[in-house]
Protein backbone atom coordinates (compact mmCIF):
# COMPACT_ATOMS: atom_id res chain seq x y z
CA UNK A 1 0.00 0.00 0.00
CA UNK A 2 1.12 3.73 -0.93
CA UNK A 3 2.95 5.13 2.39
CA UNK A 4 0.50 7.89 3.73
CA UNK A 5 0.33 10.54 5.74
CA UNK A 6 -3.30 10.16 6.52
CA UNK A 7 -4.07 6.45 8.10
CA UNK A 8 -6.39 4.40 6.50
CA UNK A 9 -7.97 3.37 9.64
CA UNK A 10 -8.91 6.89 10.38
CA UNK A 11 -10.85 7.67 7.50
CA UNK A 12 -12.60 4.21 7.69
CA UNK A 13 -13.45 5.00 11.36
CA UNK A 14 -14.63 8.34 10.69
CA UNK A 15 -16.87 7.46 8.19
CA UNK A 16 -18.48 4.30 9.09
CA UNK A 17 -21.06 3.13 6.56
CA UNK A 18 -21.46 -0.29 4.35
CA UNK A 19 -20.43 1.88 1.26
CA UNK A 20 -17.27 3.84 2.46
CA UNK A 21 -14.94 4.74 -0.08
CA UNK A 22 -12.11 4.63 2.58
CA UNK A 23 -12.34 1.28 3.60
CA UNK A 24 -11.56 -0.77 0.09
CA UNK A 25 -11.89 -4.54 0.34
CA UNK A 26 -11.06 -5.43 -3.20
CA UNK A 27 -7.82 -4.71 -5.20
CA UNK A 28 -9.57 -2.29 -7.96
CA UNK A 29 -11.11 -0.21 -5.16
CA UNK A 30 -7.70 -0.57 -2.79
CA UNK A 31 -6.02 0.50 -6.28
CA UNK A 32 -8.72 3.66 -6.72
CA UNK A 33 -8.39 4.77 -3.16
CA UNK A 34 -4.25 4.76 -3.05
CA UNK A 35 -4.48 7.02 -5.87
CA UNK A 36 -6.89 9.48 -4.59
CA UNK A 37 -4.71 9.69 -1.17
CA UNK A 38 -1.74 10.71 -2.89
CA UNK A 39 -3.66 13.16 -5.09
CA UNK A 40 -5.04 14.77 -1.78
CA UNK A 41 -1.54 14.93 -0.38
CA UNK A 42 0.17 16.56 -3.51
CA UNK A 43 -3.17 18.86 -3.69
CA UNK A 44 -2.77 19.64 -0.27
CA UNK A 45 0.68 20.11 -0.22
CA UNK A 46 -0.33 22.83 -2.95
CA UNK A 47 -2.94 24.11 -1.04
CA UNK A 48 -0.26 24.52 2.09
CA UNK A 49 2.64 26.38 0.05
CA UNK A 50 0.38 29.05 -1.72
CA UNK A 51 -1.61 29.71 1.59
CA UNK A 52 1.71 30.34 3.29
CA UNK A 53 2.96 32.93 0.31
CA UNK A 54 -0.69 34.51 0.52
CA UNK A 55 -0.64 34.87 4.15
CA UNK A 56 3.01 35.82 4.45
CA UNK A 57 2.42 38.83 1.80
CA UNK A 58 -0.62 40.12 3.21
CA UNK A 59 1.44 40.52 6.55
CA UNK A 60 4.66 41.37 5.45
CA UNK A 61 3.11 44.23 2.70
CA UNK A 62 -0.14 45.34 4.61
CA UNK A 63 -0.46 49.28 5.34
CA UNK A 64 0.92 50.03 8.49
CA UNK A 65 -0.13 53.64 9.19
CA UNK A 66 -2.84 56.22 7.80
CA UNK A 67 0.22 58.45 6.32
CA UNK A 68 2.19 55.30 4.49
CA UNK A 69 1.19 56.05 0.87
CA UNK A 70 3.85 54.01 -1.28
CA UNK A 71 3.55 51.09 -3.01
CA UNK A 72 6.36 48.06 -2.91
CA UNK A 73 8.34 47.96 -5.49
CA UNK A 74 7.08 46.37 -8.67
CA UNK A 75 8.80 43.85 -10.27
CA UNK A 76 8.68 43.74 -14.08
CA UNK A 77 9.45 40.41 -16.50
CA UNK A 78 11.35 38.14 -13.67
CA UNK A 79 12.36 35.04 -16.35
CA UNK A 80 13.07 33.25 -13.74
CA UNK A 81 10.06 33.33 -11.60
CA UNK A 82 7.82 32.95 -15.01
CA UNK A 83 9.98 29.47 -15.55
CA UNK A 84 9.70 28.34 -11.83
CA UNK A 85 5.61 29.23 -11.84
CA UNK A 86 5.63 26.90 -15.18
CA UNK A 87 7.62 24.55 -14.98
CA UNK A 88 6.66 23.32 -11.27
CA UNK A 89 2.91 23.00 -11.85
CA UNK A 90 3.26 21.51 -15.24
CA UNK A 91 5.21 18.67 -13.33
CA UNK A 92 2.67 18.43 -10.90
CA UNK A 93 -0.09 18.07 -13.59
CA UNK A 94 2.23 15.04 -15.47
CA UNK A 95 3.15 13.23 -11.77
CA UNK A 96 -0.81 13.05 -11.56
CA UNK A 97 -1.62 12.22 -14.74
CA UNK A 98 1.02 9.26 -14.98
CA UNK A 99 0.15 7.85 -11.41
CA UNK A 100 -4.23 8.07 -12.71
CA UNK A 101 -2.65 6.70 -16.16
CA UNK A 102 -1.30 3.91 -13.88
CA UNK A 103 -4.26 3.07 -11.98
CA UNK A 104 -6.96 3.08 -15.04
CA UNK A 105 -4.40 0.85 -16.89
CA UNK A 106 -3.35 -1.80 -13.62
CA UNK A 107 -7.50 -1.79 -13.15
CA UNK A 108 -8.42 -2.08 -16.65
CA UNK A 109 -5.95 -4.39 -18.22
CA UNK A 110 -5.46 -7.11 -15.22
CA UNK A 111 -5.13 -10.20 -16.48
CA UNK A 112 -8.27 -12.55 -16.54
CA UNK A 113 -7.12 -15.76 -14.79
CA UNK A 114 -9.03 -19.14 -15.71
CA UNK A 115 -10.56 -20.08 -12.56
CA UNK A 116 -12.28 -16.68 -12.46
CA UNK A 117 -15.55 -16.66 -12.40
CA UNK A 118 -17.44 -14.72 -14.95
CA UNK A 119 -21.02 -12.97 -14.31
CA UNK A 120 -23.08 -11.10 -17.07
CA UNK A 121 -24.80 -8.20 -15.10
CA UNK A 122 -27.78 -6.47 -16.83
CA UNK A 123 -29.28 -3.12 -15.98
CA UNK A 124 -32.73 -2.76 -15.94
CA UNK A 125 -35.09 0.02 -14.60
CA UNK A 126 -34.76 -0.50 -11.90
CA UNK A 127 -33.41 -4.00 -10.87
CA UNK A 128 -30.41 -5.90 -11.75
CA UNK A 129 -29.99 -9.42 -13.50
CA UNK A 130 -27.07 -11.26 -12.92
CA UNK A 131 -26.17 -14.30 -15.27
CA UNK A 132 -23.35 -16.86 -14.84
CA UNK A 133 -23.05 -18.55 -17.98
CA UNK A 134 -20.65 -21.49 -17.43
CA UNK A 135 -22.09 -22.36 -13.86
CA UNK A 136 -26.13 -22.04 -15.65
CA UNK A 137 -27.43 -19.75 -12.76
CA UNK A 138 -29.76 -16.99 -13.06
CA UNK A 139 -30.58 -14.45 -10.88
CA UNK A 140 -31.76 -10.81 -9.65
CA UNK A 141 -30.42 -8.05 -7.20
CA UNK A 142 -28.42 -9.95 -5.25
CA UNK A 143 -25.21 -10.91 -6.48
CA UNK A 144 -23.41 -13.97 -4.83
CA UNK A 145 -19.50 -14.14 -5.61
CA UNK A 146 -16.40 -16.10 -3.86
CA UNK A 147 -14.09 -14.05 -1.34
CA UNK A 148 -10.72 -14.28 -2.95
CA UNK A 149 -7.58 -14.78 -1.52
CA UNK A 150 -4.51 -12.72 -2.09
CA UNK A 151 -2.12 -15.51 -2.61
CA UNK A 152 -5.05 -17.66 -4.78
CA UNK A 153 -6.86 -14.81 -6.53
CA UNK A 154 -10.44 -16.13 -7.10
CA UNK A 155 -11.51 -12.90 -9.13
CA UNK A 156 -14.95 -12.17 -10.54
CA UNK A 157 -15.28 -10.86 -14.11
CA UNK A 158 -18.53 -8.61 -14.81
CA UNK A 159 -19.40 -7.96 -18.14
CA UNK A 160 -22.27 -5.25 -17.74
CA UNK A 161 -25.19 -4.69 -20.32
CA UNK A 162 -27.98 -2.42 -20.39
CA UNK A 163 -31.44 -4.01 -21.19
CA UNK A 164 -32.92 -0.26 -21.37
CA UNK A 165 -31.12 2.91 -20.27
CA UNK A 166 -27.37 3.75 -19.44
CA UNK A 167 -26.76 2.41 -15.64
CA UNK A 168 -23.89 2.53 -13.50
CA UNK A 169 -22.31 -0.29 -11.11
CA UNK A 170 -20.92 1.10 -8.19
CA UNK A 171 -20.20 -1.15 -4.88
CA UNK A 172 -17.82 1.50 -3.58
CA UNK A 173 -15.85 -1.04 -1.73
CA UNK A 174 -15.57 -3.29 -4.65
CA UNK A 175 -14.46 -1.17 -7.24
CA UNK A 176 -14.82 1.96 -9.11
CA UNK A 177 -18.18 2.82 -11.27
CA UNK A 178 -18.59 1.56 -14.25
CA UNK A 179 -21.40 2.44 -16.43
CA UNK A 180 -24.04 -0.46 -18.43
CA UNK A 181 -24.62 1.43 -21.88
CA UNK A 182 -27.11 -0.22 -24.60
CA UNK A 183 -25.44 -1.92 -27.31
CA UNK A 184 -21.69 -1.30 -25.81
CA UNK A 185 -20.60 -3.90 -23.18
CA UNK A 186 -18.49 -2.79 -20.50
CA UNK A 187 -16.26 -4.71 -18.10
CA UNK A 188 -14.92 -4.43 -14.81
CA UNK A 189 -13.75 -6.82 -12.10
CA UNK A 190 -13.53 -7.27 -8.33
CA UNK A 191 -11.70 -9.92 -5.97
CA UNK A 192 -13.24 -9.25 -2.64
CA UNK A 193 -10.52 -9.99 0.17
CA UNK A 194 -13.15 -10.53 2.97
CA UNK A 195 -16.75 -12.00 3.33
CA UNK A 196 -19.49 -9.88 3.84
CA UNK A 197 -22.32 -7.94 2.30
CA UNK A 198 -21.39 -5.29 0.24
CA UNK A 199 -23.52 -2.33 -0.63
CA UNK A 200 -23.84 -0.10 -3.73
CA UNK A 201 -26.27 1.74 -5.98
CA UNK A 202 -27.17 2.20 -9.70
CA UNK A 203 -24.95 5.19 -10.19
CA UNK A 204 -25.39 6.64 -13.10
CA UNK A 205 -29.43 8.36 -12.85
CA UNK A 206 -31.68 5.85 -15.50
CA UNK A 207 -35.63 7.11 -14.46
CA UNK A 208 -37.76 7.83 -11.67
CA UNK A 209 -36.89 4.37 -9.45
CA UNK A 210 -32.82 5.46 -10.12
CA UNK A 211 -32.45 5.62 -6.30
CA UNK A 212 -34.62 2.66 -5.30
CA UNK A 213 -31.94 0.65 -7.89
CA UNK A 214 -29.86 -0.93 -4.92
CA UNK A 215 -26.38 -3.58 -5.40
CA UNK A 216 -26.02 -6.11 -2.57
CA UNK A 217 -23.03 -8.32 -2.87
CA UNK A 218 -22.82 -11.18 -1.17
CA UNK A 219 -19.38 -12.33 -0.46
CA UNK A 220 -19.17 -15.67 0.40
CA UNK A 221 -16.10 -18.55 1.50
CA UNK A 222 -15.99 -20.98 -1.10
CA UNK A 223 -17.76 -23.64 0.20
CA UNK A 224 -20.35 -20.78 1.19
CA UNK A 225 -20.40 -19.82 -2.71
CA UNK A 226 -20.25 -23.86 -4.25
CA UNK A 227 -23.74 -24.91 -2.24
CA UNK A 228 -25.01 -21.60 -3.26
CA UNK A 229 -24.11 -22.22 -6.91
CA UNK A 230 -25.58 -25.47 -6.61
CA UNK A 231 -28.53 -24.91 -4.54
CA UNK A 232 -29.29 -22.12 -7.47
CA UNK A 233 -29.04 -24.71 -10.62
CA UNK A 234 -31.89 -26.90 -8.99
CA UNK A 235 -35.30 -26.46 -10.68
CA UNK A 236 -37.59 -25.15 -7.42
CA UNK A 237 -38.69 -27.78 -5.33
CA UNK A 238 -41.98 -29.24 -6.30
CA UNK A 239 -45.05 -31.00 -4.71
CA UNK A 240 -45.84 -32.49 -7.70
CA UNK A 241 -49.88 -31.35 -7.80
CA UNK A 242 -49.90 -27.73 -9.77
CA UNK A 243 -51.13 -25.38 -6.92
CA UNK A 244 -54.41 -22.84 -7.10
CA UNK A 245 -51.66 -19.91 -6.33
CA UNK A 246 -49.63 -21.18 -9.60
CA UNK A 247 -52.66 -21.45 -11.78
CA UNK A 248 -53.68 -18.20 -10.71
CA UNK A 249 -49.71 -16.87 -11.52
CA UNK A 250 -50.21 -18.90 -15.02
CA UNK A 251 -52.89 -17.40 -16.39
CA UNK A 252 -52.67 -14.06 -15.25
CA UNK A 253 -49.66 -11.95 -17.48
CA UNK A 254 -47.24 -12.83 -14.63
CA UNK A 255 -45.51 -15.57 -16.69
CA UNK A 256 -44.75 -12.99 -19.76
CA UNK A 257 -42.20 -11.10 -17.98
CA UNK A 258 -40.99 -13.73 -15.21
CA UNK A 259 -39.41 -17.00 -15.07
CA UNK A 260 -40.03 -19.86 -13.11
CA UNK A 261 -37.37 -22.79 -14.29
CA UNK A 262 -39.43 -26.22 -14.87
CA UNK A 263 -42.93 -24.27 -15.65
CA UNK A 264 -44.55 -22.92 -18.00
CA UNK A 265 -43.24 -19.39 -16.64
CA UNK A 266 -40.64 -18.22 -19.27
CA UNK A 267 -40.41 -13.84 -19.37
CA UNK A 268 -37.23 -12.45 -18.63
CA UNK A 269 -38.23 -8.59 -18.84
CA UNK A 270 -38.50 -9.13 -14.84
CA UNK A 271 -36.50 -10.73 -12.38
CA UNK A 272 -36.53 -14.56 -12.28
CA UNK A 273 -38.53 -15.82 -9.63
CA UNK A 274 -36.79 -19.29 -10.11
CA UNK A 275 -35.25 -19.08 -6.62
CA UNK A 276 -37.68 -15.86 -4.90
CA UNK A 277 -37.49 -17.41 -1.54
CA UNK A 278 -33.22 -17.49 -1.10
CA UNK A 279 -33.32 -13.27 -1.79
CA UNK A 280 -33.21 -11.47 1.59
CA UNK A 281 -34.92 -8.41 -0.03
CA UNK A 282 -37.30 -8.04 -3.42
CA UNK A 283 -37.20 -5.05 -5.85
CA UNK A 284 -33.87 -4.05 -6.04
CA UNK A 285 -33.06 -4.34 -1.77
CA UNK A 286 -35.62 -1.76 -1.16
CA UNK A 287 -37.48 -4.08 0.69
CA UNK A 288 -37.54 -7.44 2.92
CA UNK A 289 -38.45 -10.54 1.49
CA UNK A 290 -41.37 -11.20 3.49
CA UNK A 291 -44.78 -12.93 2.80
CA UNK A 292 -46.49 -9.43 3.83
CA UNK A 293 -44.50 -7.57 1.34
CA UNK A 294 -44.62 -10.22 -1.20
CA UNK A 295 -48.24 -9.81 -1.33
CA UNK A 296 -48.49 -5.86 -1.03
CA UNK A 297 -45.98 -5.87 -3.95
CA UNK A 298 -47.82 -8.02 -6.22
CA UNK A 299 -51.05 -6.26 -5.15
CA UNK A 300 -49.61 -2.77 -6.11
CA UNK A 301 -45.63 -2.29 -6.88
CA UNK A 302 -46.11 1.14 -7.03
CA UNK A 303 -47.19 1.36 -3.35
CA UNK A 304 -43.28 0.53 -2.64
CA UNK A 305 -41.33 1.74 -5.86
CA UNK A 306 -43.50 4.47 -7.33
CA UNK A 307 -43.03 4.26 -11.33
CA UNK A 308 -41.54 0.86 -11.17
CA UNK A 309 -42.16 -1.45 -14.56
CA UNK A 310 -44.38 -3.57 -13.34
CA UNK A 311 -48.41 -2.83 -13.26
CA UNK A 312 -50.62 -3.73 -10.24
CA UNK A 313 -52.43 -7.03 -11.82
CA UNK A 314 -55.57 -6.25 -9.92
CA UNK A 315 -55.86 -9.62 -8.41
CA UNK A 316 -58.85 -10.14 -5.52
CA UNK A 317 -57.57 -10.59 -2.12
CA UNK A 318 -57.99 -14.76 -2.14
CA UNK A 319 -55.88 -14.50 -5.24
CA UNK A 320 -53.36 -12.62 -3.76
CA UNK A 321 -53.20 -14.95 -0.96
CA UNK A 322 -52.88 -17.80 -3.10
CA UNK A 323 -50.14 -16.61 -5.75
CA UNK A 324 -48.18 -15.07 -2.16
CA UNK A 325 -48.26 -18.89 -0.82
CA UNK A 326 -46.95 -20.04 -4.38
CA UNK A 327 -43.89 -17.87 -4.57
CA UNK A 328 -43.20 -18.83 -0.85
CA UNK A 329 -42.25 -22.34 -1.97
CA UNK A 330 -40.08 -21.24 -4.69
CA UNK A 331 -37.05 -21.90 -2.70
C1 LIG B 1 -45.14 -6.20 -17.47
C2 LIG B 1 -44.24 -7.13 -16.86
C3 LIG B 1 -44.58 -7.71 -15.51
C4 LIG B 1 -45.70 -8.40 -15.14
C5 LIG B 1 -46.93 -8.69 -15.97
C6 LIG B 1 -45.48 -8.84 -13.80
N1 LIG B 1 -44.26 -8.41 -13.35
FE1 LIG B 1 -43.42 -8.83 -11.56
N2 LIG B 1 -41.87 -7.61 -11.99
C7 LIG B 1 -41.67 -6.96 -13.18
C8 LIG B 1 -40.53 -6.09 -13.07
C9 LIG B 1 -39.97 -5.18 -14.16
C10 LIG B 1 -40.03 -6.26 -11.76
C11 LIG B 1 -38.84 -5.53 -11.14
C12 LIG B 1 -39.30 -4.22 -10.55
C13 LIG B 1 -38.21 -3.45 -9.87
O1 LIG B 1 -37.54 -3.99 -8.98
O2 LIG B 1 -38.06 -2.25 -10.21
C14 LIG B 1 -40.89 -7.23 -11.11
C15 LIG B 1 -40.70 -7.71 -9.82
C16 LIG B 1 -41.43 -8.72 -9.27
C17 LIG B 1 -41.12 -9.37 -8.00
C18 LIG B 1 -39.92 -9.05 -7.14
C19 LIG B 1 -38.76 -9.88 -7.60
C20 LIG B 1 -37.44 -9.52 -6.97
O3 LIG B 1 -36.62 -10.42 -6.78
O4 LIG B 1 -37.20 -8.34 -6.72
C21 LIG B 1 -42.07 -10.30 -7.78
C22 LIG B 1 -42.18 -11.23 -6.61
C23 LIG B 1 -42.99 -10.24 -8.89
N3 LIG B 1 -42.56 -9.28 -9.78
C24 LIG B 1 -44.14 -11.04 -9.02
C25 LIG B 1 -45.08 -10.89 -10.03
C26 LIG B 1 -46.35 -11.56 -10.05
C27 LIG B 1 -46.85 -12.53 -9.01
C28 LIG B 1 -46.99 -11.13 -11.18
C29 LIG B 1 -48.39 -11.48 -11.67
C30 LIG B 1 -49.44 -11.19 -10.74
C31 LIG B 1 -46.10 -10.21 -11.86
N4 LIG B 1 -44.96 -10.09 -11.14
C32 LIG B 1 -46.38 -9.59 -13.06
C33 LIG B 1 -42.45 -7.09 -14.31
C34 LIG B 1 -43.68 -7.72 -14.36
CU1 LIG C 1 -30.07 2.46 -12.99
Amino acid sequence: MHPSFIPAFLLAGLFPSATNIFAPASTPAQSIFDLSLFVLEVTAAVFVVVFSLLAYSVVKFRKRSATEGREPAQVYGSTQLELAWTVIPVLIVVTLFLASARVIASVQNAPKPDNAIEVTVIGHQFWWEYRYPSLKVVTANELHIPVSDPAHPTPTFLTLLSADTDHSFWVPRLAGKTDLIPNHPNSTWVDPHETGLFLGQCAQYCGVQHAMMLLRVYVQTRDDFDRWVREQSLPPQSTGAISEGQKIFERTACINCHTVAGTAANGVFGPDLTHLMSRDTIAAGVVANTPANLRRWIQDPDSIKPGSKMPAMGLSDPELDAVTQYLETLR
